[in-house]
């Protein structure tokens, strides 16, 4: 398929050549509109591989010329060139695969590359389904073309489940962790409603909600009882986040922000004075998913998290999985030499649950302990408590047996 044109959206004569220039320069072919409503005539008439816009612009601005377009055409993918410091986004290059911001003055090979890449996701999503989605989340997300209301309605009927987080060693729940969901039938599942936020550039209202959500639950959580709430990179990017006044920053100390190694922070700009600023609200950071992505070890020395949640691809069988067991227990001992808590995941079975125990894990996550559920406060805690005394049992032998034990366990016989 041949390489589509450009739109280019600027009031500014002088971006304008600036940028169509470059393009050109890539022998791409480019069209120009001096305004909003200029390029909603030109892409009414044709279709363009890539849009990239102004963000500041007098008729209609950038966010709502990208809502305009999506209820043309939901997937051609959006690069925003700003000068002015709308600082949440113009410092930041994060990238969800459809939409994209640049600060002025661009850096040509920069924006030559940023095009390029999405201008070739563009003709594999006009083959293969919409950007940056398999074809499983494009049939959950769905493709009617009325997104943005489904996007609203599953924002209104927003809510959160909670999960406990058990001590094998004090047999109490020592915190939840809150998961997105909402009763939106066609974006129930968090992947599909965040995708959904991604293609339409609303991410920040996800993540608001999300905090505001938790925010409200911390009251009725007993006060030795932490929340661990999800961060999106771009929510990193959003400056409500780090304002000492907003809902949750309030309660920071109570709070820690799981971000996930799977979508790449690199793609952040600033991700470590960004976390560096959130911890100084006192904030606790966590490391979500260690072991499911490539990056995550890098991180344990960049990132120096308070927290590290393995991933359950690592815990899934490895009770009966020796390879498994050698990977968990050195970074169980890694994370003990760095001084960061490990929180493990997906815990599922008794024989999964012995096994951590043994290996030296001491708070656990899983279906075991409590699946994620709605109702919040007293009953789930009172019942999540109960939960993780029946299953704190200590394995016979192993209940004294430290580093330097000389009892035949597990965790000794892997560090021999
Ligand atoms: O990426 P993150 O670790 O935040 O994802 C947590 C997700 O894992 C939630 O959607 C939750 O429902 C799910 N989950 C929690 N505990 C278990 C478990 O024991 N097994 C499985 N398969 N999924 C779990
Ligand atoms: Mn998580």
């Amino acid at each position: 398929m041949k390489r589509q044109p450009i739109l280019v959206v600027d009031e500014d004569v002088r971006v304008q050549r600036l940028l169509a220039r470059v393009l050109r320069g890539a022998r791409y072919e480019v069209a120009i509109a001096a305004s909003a409503r200029e390029a909603l005539a030109v892409l009414a008439t044709r279709r363009f591989g890539v849009v990239v816009s102004d963000l500041q612009m007098p008729d209609i601005d950038g966010i709502e010329l990208l809502r305009e377009i999506r209820r043309r055409d939901i997937d051609v993918p959006i690069v925003f060139v700003t000068d002015t410091p709308d600082a949440q986004r113009a410092d930041s290059t994060f990238e969800t695969g459809a939409v994209r911001y640049m600060a002025k003055p661009v850096d040509a090979s920069l924006f030559l590359a940023a095009v390029t890449r999405a201008e070739t996701l563009s003709r594999l999503a006009r083959i293969q389904g919409p950007l940056g989605t398999t074809r499983a989340a494009r049939k959950a997300t769905g493709d009617d073309g009325k997104l943005e209301r489904r996007f609203e309605a599953a924002c209104a009927r927003l809510w959160m489940a909670y999960q406990p987080i058990v001590s094998q060693r004090s047999g109490t729940v020592v915190a939840f962790e809150a998961l997105l969901r909402s009763d939106e039938p066609s974006l129930a599942a968090p992947a599909a409603f965040i995708g959904a936020g991604e293609r339409l550039g609303r991410l920040e209202s996800i993540g608001r909600r999300v905090r505001a959500a938790a925010a409200a639950a911390i009251s009725e959580l007993p006060a030795d009882v932490e929340l661990f709430v999800n961060l999106h990179p771009f929510d990193l990017t959003d400056r409500e986040l780090a304002r000492p006044d907003s809902p949750l920053s309030k309660v920071a100390s109570r709070v820690v922000l799981e971000i996930t190694e799977r979508a790449s922070l690199e793609r952040v700009g600033d991700a470590k004075a960004k976390i560096a600023a959130l911890r100084s609200l006192g904030f606790r950071i966590a490391i979500d998913d260690l072991g499911a992505g490539y990056a995550g070890l890098s991180w344990l020395a960049t990132v120096e998290p308070d927290v590290v949640k393995i991933d359950m691809g690592l815990i899934r069988g490895i009770d009966v999985d020796v390879k498994r067991q050698q990977v968990v227990f050195c970074l169980i001992g890694l994370c003990e030499k760095l001084d960061v808590r490990v929180v493990v995941e997906g815990v599922e079975t008794e024989a999964e649950r012995a096994t951590l125990v043994e290996l030296g894990a001491d708070s656990l996550q899983g279906y075991l302990f409590g699946r994620p559920e709605r109702q919040f406060g007293g009953s789930l805690a009172i019942r999540a408590a109960k939960l993780a005394r029946s299953h704190a049992a200590p394995i016979a032998g192993v209940a004294d047996c430290g580093l330097e034990c000389n009892c035949g366990s597990l965790h000794e016989r892997l560090a021999g």
